[in-house]
């Protein structure tokens, strides 16, 4: 179990998680596995905090390419809208295509590999609502080792509120789809729904607080609240989906791996020999995700791709009303389907959800 650590372990790790300096924190980091006692309850969280020294290592690395030439910087886009949804694939799987055919946007759209360079941005409108759509530069194979501009690609997709992932039934389908989810997992991005979902934010001055629609198993919000204060954690927000097992809260603690809701789209449905290939994908993707067959050439397919982002983000549109008006908003606020009242307050008005607290 996860939860044997001795206490001195447990310190070296907070102690770790609370230094600002990346060269120390990745010291501190290297001091902890080697404390760590090594068995099969730990073999998981020592992967995790050797992908996470990997991953600051890479940081210090790239910041340091940075300051020599400032030609490299973080593809950064602020996000607009009721979700921002990134569409990631292989060059030329046909991302501008389906950009422009949902979105206002123009990308250029050509036959010649890795036309777009800097993400693309449109927004696609559903219903009352609009989601950001942004095409990230293709992913290559290798991207999450450092080709191709792959670390600001998947950083993209991190931040992202889900994924579109593209590919064509023009080459191969089924090599495309596993490139991309060995690009996504090797950064530390899974798209297939896990079990249970945790997210710990600290928040100074609230104490230990567990919200969302999940369900402990096996342990109470005392027993969470004594985790975390060994890890020196005693003001949080722990916000949990599905079942969550305390081996789970503590497997987050290591963690930075997340879980990002997708859709998959086999582009190209027109060209012969097309139907077969989608069969293969389909056996390929089993029900891991949602695949929709499309056609930007014929323009097929497309119509229900708003529809499915909507529901695959869990959200729902709130519409508020003044108190001096009879007629709810025709804007809705859109919120999490496991929000409260006071989320809804959050979203509408800082001043209001300090008043509601
Ligand atoms: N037959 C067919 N061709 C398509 C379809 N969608 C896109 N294409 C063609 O595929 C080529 C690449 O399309 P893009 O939309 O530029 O692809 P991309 O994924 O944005 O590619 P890069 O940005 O260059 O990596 C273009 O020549 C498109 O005309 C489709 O549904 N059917
Ligand atoms: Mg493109």
């Amino acid at each position: 179990m996860v939860t044997n650590l001795p206490a001195k372990v447990k310190a070296k790790w907070a102690e770790a998680v609370a230094c600002r300096n990346i060269p120390e924190k990745i010291r501190l980091m290297k001091e902890f596995l080697a404390m760590c006692p090594k068995h099969k309850g730990t073999s998981k969280l020592i992967m995790n905090v050797r992908r996470k020294i990997a991953a600051l290592e890479e940081e210090l690395e790239r910041s340091r390419m940075r300051r020599k030439s400032t030609g490299r910087h973080l593809f950064s886009v602020p996000k607009e809208g009721a979700g921002q949804i990134v569409m990631l694939g292989p060059t030329n799987a046909g991302r501008s295509s389906i950009l422009s055919s949902l979105t206002n946007a123009k990308p250029e759209i050509n036959p010649v590999p890795f036309t777009t360079r800097r993400p693309a941005i449109g927004m696609l409108r559903y219903q009352d609502i609009q989601f950001q759509l942004v095409e990230a530069p293709a992913l290559v194979e290798g991207a999450s080792k450092g080709r191709m501009e792959g670390p600001q690609i998947l950083s993209l997709a991190r931040n992202s509120d889900g994924l579109i992932l593209v590919v064509d039934l023009e080459g191969d389908p089924v090599k495309q789809f596993r490139m991309i989810i060995e690009e996504l997992s090797n950064a530390g991005i899974a798209v297939e729904k896990p079990e249970g979902e945790v997210d710990i934010k600290r928040t100074p001055g609230t104490g230990i607080k567990v919200i969302g629609t999940g369900r402990l198993v096996g342990c109470t919000v005392d027993d969470v609240r004594r985790l975390l204060m060994e890890y020196r954690i005693s003001s949080a927000l722990i916000r949990i989906r599905g079942k969550v097992t305390l081996d789970l809260i503590e497997e987050s603690l290591f963690s930075s791996a997340v879980y990002k809701p997708a859709i998959l789209l086999a582009n190209k449905y027109d060209v012969p020999g097309a139907e077969e290939k989608l069969k293969s994908l389909l056996k390929e993707v089993e029900d891991k995700i949602p695949v929709l067959p499309v056609s930007c050439k014929r323009g097929e397919g497309l119509e229900e791709v708003g529809s499915i982002i909507f529901k695959m983000l869990r959200l729902i549109r709130v519409y508020p009303k003044e108190p001096s008006s009879k007629e709810p908003s025709k804007r809705p606020v859109v919120v999490d389907e496991g929000s409260k009242a006071i989320d809804v307050a959050r979203r509408l008005h800082s001043k209001l959800y300090k008043e509601f607290r």
